[in-house]
């Protein structure tokens, strides 16, 4: 067949056609190319192994015991650390459940993938990873939220068992515990391999009972690559039942930029002041009059529980079979939330609440216990990291880049900066369009489309991002670095254009009018002249 075509080729060479030859050739390059399965070259030195992912979602970077948090036990999740590695510098690219699920598992930026919202249909042509396991002999299963495309249920490809629910499910099948009305949220049960099959319990036991089962039915034939996903702690936060009032008598330390005013407000940007009175700002939340934030925390605490109970399960049976020590375990937070820094709930800024998740791997046969690496990683990462881990190497048109060997304590060059994108969603208004630059030290944010203010945030001496430095004459110089490589960044990844969506789900452009007024604009933007 090669031979045929270099035939061909060395006859159309020499003819006018040569030019449609080739186009033709292209052709049947993509023809061939869909109608093989997904492969990429394995990578030299890698034996595949198990591997378990474990999403959690909207987890904020520092709601874990061992991450220093005053109240909340999460023994599991420790153990996790004590006997693995941390990635406290783990990001998301965007801060918001379907552009950020679609950067974990296509391994490319939003401005790639497309998916910038939580409503509207995939685009079509996405790979997603475990395509290239499954074509490499990885029994493949996914088990929880799936949250891209809509209200959408249908198994994905690249899995070989599928149990899924519509869009954001539901805590309990009756929807108990819950407080509001949150939008996606169905109670249609769920979808195991394209039966319906209703929800019986506790979604979070009951995905992770699913993803047991499935564990026990490996026979050690192939190797098994298993995605549990969970609801938990999406809002509206709903604990199990066995967990409910644990921390009743716990409150919320309020951030340091809460503050309504005052230095907090100095050199902030008008939307963000703005925000605060919004839908995602503390003083209308959710567009809720009587929004209690402690409270609101607490549940987020006590849902949290069951997911380190579950995880704990997880360890249960591997040990049990033996596998504990030889298996990949990943968990990871598909974005933060905000509890009241800069007066905001929610996600989608490049806060470090917003855009910092955890990030914890666990194989003791090859990763040092209580390792703690610091190199800036992200979710469009996670696909290479995991295939790498299963001996394949990284396919091309990924944006992500494998940080196994740093898992394993391996020195290779990595990145500077991690690059962040949030496209403006009619939906909730109150956001603009931002661009960010994340380092170790330091974080540049742009935004774009909108008179307003930039940021620049030195993370070592400012953790909690309390003074915008934009305007401070000594840093000038470091805003001219980072903004030449933001835009580095995003050229280099075929990233400069912005992508436009339809108008599409409910909106929520609400203000309260009693509460506070429009921001002005900081003193450098008022003057005389030029
Ligand atoms: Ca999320």
């Amino acid at each position: 067949m090669v031979r045929r075509m270099f035939l061909v080729i060395r006859l159309a060479k020499r003819s006018a056609v040569w030019a449609a030859v080739v186009g033709s050739l292209g052709l049947l390059a993509q023809g061939v190319g869909a109608a093989n399965k997904r492969t990429v070259p394995r990578v030299a030195g890698e034996t595949p192994r198990n591997i378990i992912f474990v999403l959690a979602d909207d987890h904020r970077f520092d709601a874990m015991g061992f991450a220093g948090h005053p109240f909340l036990e999460t023994p599991s999740l420790d153990r996790m650390a004590r006997g693995g590695a941390w990635f406290p510098n783990a990001f998301v690219t965007t801060s918001l459940c379907s552009p950020s699920r679609a950067s974990i598992v296509t391994g490319q930026y939003a401005h790639n993938h497309k998916v910038v919202d939580n409503y509207n249909p995939l685009p079509e042509g996405l790979i997603f990873f475990p395509e290239y396991m499954q074509a490499a002999g990885y029994e493949t299963a996914f088990i929880g939220k799936w949250h891209m495309g809509g209200n959408v249920d249908h198994a994905q490809p690249g899995y070989n068992h599928w149990v899924s629910f519509k869009g954001q499910g539901t805590y309990w099948p009756d929807g108990h515990g819950t407080s509001r009305k949150v939008p996606q949220n169905s109670y249609d049960g769920f979808n195991v391999n394209g039966k319906r099959v209703p929800q019986k319990g506790y979604i979070t036991d009951e995905l992770t009972n699913y993803a047991l089962e499935w564990l026990g039915d490996q026979n050690g034939d192939k190797p098994f690559f298993l995605t549990l996903s969970h609801k938990a702690v999406h809002a509206d936060f709903v604990p199990a039942d066995r967990h409910k009032g644990r921390y009743k008598n716990k409150k919320l330390s309020l951030p340091k930029t809460f503050a309504k005013g005052g230095k907090n407000f100095r050199n902030k940007p008008r939307w963000l002041r703005d925000q605060r009175n919004s839908r995602h700002g503390t003083d209308f939340a959710y567009n809720l009059s009587d929004f209690d934030l402690n409270a609101y925390y607490i549940r987020y605490c006590e849902t949290l529980l069951a997911v380190d109970e579950n995880l704990g399960r997880l360890f249960d049976l591997l040990e049990k079979r033996d596998l504990l020590k030889s298996t990949v375990i990943v968990y990871m937070g598909d974005n933060g939330f905000q509890f009241g820094e800069q007066g905001l709930i929610d996600k989608r800024t490049a806060y470090e609440a917003s855009m910092r998740v955890p990030f914890l791997m666990h194989c003791p046969e090859v990763i040092n216990g209580g390792s703690v690496i610091k190199k800036v990683i992200a979710n469009i990462d996670v696909g290479p990291t995991l295939l790498e881990v299963a001996g394949l190497s990284t396919p091309g048109h990924m944006d992500g880049r494998s940080f196994w060997q740093l898992a394993k304590g391996n020195d290779i060059p990595w990145r500077d900066f991690v690059l962040y994108e949030y496209f403006w969603e009619r939906n909730y208004p109150h956001t603009p369009t931002i661009h960010a630059v994340r380092g170790e030290r330091f974080k540049y944010i742009r935004y774009h489309g909108l008179w307003d203010t930039n940021e620049l945030y030195d993370l070592q001496t400012d953790p909690d991002e309390t003074t915008n430095l934009i305007f401070e004459p000594e840093h000038q110089e470091t805003v001219a670095k980072l903004n030449k490589r933001l835009f580095e960044l995003l050229a280099k990844s075929s990233g400069m254009n912005l992508r436009l969506a339809p108008d599409r789900g409910p909106t929520f452009p609400k203000r309260h009018p009693e509460r506070s007024g429009p921001a002005d604009f900081p003193k450098q933007f008022y003057g005389t002249s030029e």
